[in-house]
């Protein structure tokens, strides 16, 4: 095993949230196509990435199932696949707009990207090894290790590792590709999870392991990290593992304190995300929130994927500070809230926020 290269000719273009290990930003005002570049395709690891073999390397099928096996890259490769897009998001990301600051990486708009994976889906590995009828979770277990940062920080080295209920195997593909090519370094080669709809942290790169288990997973990135407060009836709180990606907008363009000619047509663009099983409608305010107008949708709906939209803004010719705001909803009626839940702590943050912009 050696280590990744520090950000380099590879990485052009992507903003440096930390530079050991690798934590780089994609530049969320450059989105114009439905799948992230892999070059621009943000990453987040936390600790230096495992250069593994692909002659050597193997994965591992076991725990609460009837036949555990081990299987190379290689005959991993000449299975059946699937191809599908999935769209992950940092459960950090947008961490910058909390107010006060609060610790941890601080990703502005760009912890998110969306690439076309191509694997062998999690279900025909599974259904080799024949789950047995009490399971509950599987494990995904990764090479990468190291001493994390959010506290309480367990002694000695932790490896990376996360589940997913029994219910989400379906949706989850063990890939070895992304948009056509072999996963890079960076992004979990040879192998990396894929759970659609889920923030990236389920996501697990550098696979080693799968693990049936038959009560739930309670590690370090499960709780500790990753994880969200929740009341039980008795108004005890309790930590739960965050899974799925909420309601969720962002605007792409303009950014932040963008000069924009009065009396001009600007093309606000942006992405929505998340929600059962997508988004439906997004709308924009340029009146930070008085009153909002549908946008139009550049993609079609998919679970697990975001949707582009554009709005034709006929800006005032009054100068002055304007502010933005996008608002998606899903089709259950979910919208996305106006405040910051503190229950999530320094993740999930997916509230309306407005993007000031300068008219003159
Ligand atoms: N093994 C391993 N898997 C991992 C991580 C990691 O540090 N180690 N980071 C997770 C987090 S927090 C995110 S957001 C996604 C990021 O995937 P990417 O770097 O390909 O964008 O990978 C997830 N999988
Ligand atoms: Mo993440």
């Amino acid at each position: 095993m050696s280590t990744s290269m520090a950000p380099s000719e590879q990485h052009v273009g992507l903003i440096i949230r930390e530079r050991e290990p690798v934590n780089l930003e994609y530049p969320f005002d450059q989105l114009d196509t439905f799948l992230t570049p892999n070059d621009l395709f943000y990453i987040r690891s936390h600790f230096k990435a495992p250069v593994l073999d692909r002659h050597e390397y193997k994965l591992t099928i076991g725990g609460a199932v009837g036949k555990p096996f081990t299987i190379s890259y290689e005959e991993l490769l000449a299975m059946p696949s699937v191809t599908r897009p999935a769209t992950l998001e940092c459960a950090g990301n947008g961490r910058i707009f909390l107010v006060p600051q609060v610790k941890g990486a601080q990703w502005q708009l760009g912890g998110i990207s969306t690439a076309e994976w191509t694997g062998v889906p999690l279900s025909a590995l599974l259904e080799r090894a024949g789950l047995d009828a009490n399971a509950c979770e599987v494990l995904f277990e990764a090479a990468d290790k190291g001493t994390p940062k959010e506290e309480p920080v367990p002694p000695g080295e932790t490896p990376y590792a996360r589940s997913i209920s029994v219910e989400k195997i379906a949706d989850v593909v063990i890939a070895y590709a992304m948009n056509g090519e072999e996963i890079p370094v960076d992004h979990g080669f040879p192998l990396r999870v894929v759970v659609p709809g889920h923030y990236g942290m389920a996501s697990v790169k550098w696979l080693t392991n799968i693990r049936v288990l038959t009560e739930p997973y309670k590690g370090y990135w499960q709780t500790s990290d990753y994880g969200y407060w929740a009341y039980d009836e008795n108004r005890n709180p309790m930590r739960l593992a965050l899974g799925q990606m909420q309601v969720k907008s962002a605007i792409a363009r303009p950014r932040t304190r963008e000069f924009i000619p009065a009396g001009s047509t600007y093309n606000v663009y942006g992405a929505a995300w998340g929600g059962e099983p997508y988004i439906e409608t997004v709308e924009l305010s340029t009146d930070d929130g008085k009153t909002w107008r549908p946008v139009r949708f550049l993609d079609e709906p998919q679970y697990g994927a975001w949707r582009r939209w554009e709005f034709e803004w006929a800006v005032p010719a009054d100068k002055g500070t304007y502010v933005l705001k996008s608002r998606a909803t899903d089709p259950k009626g979910t919208t996305q809230p106006e405040q910051h839940d503190k229950m999530n702590g320094t993740y999930v943050i997916h509230h309306t926020f407005g993007i000031e912009v300068v008219v003159r």
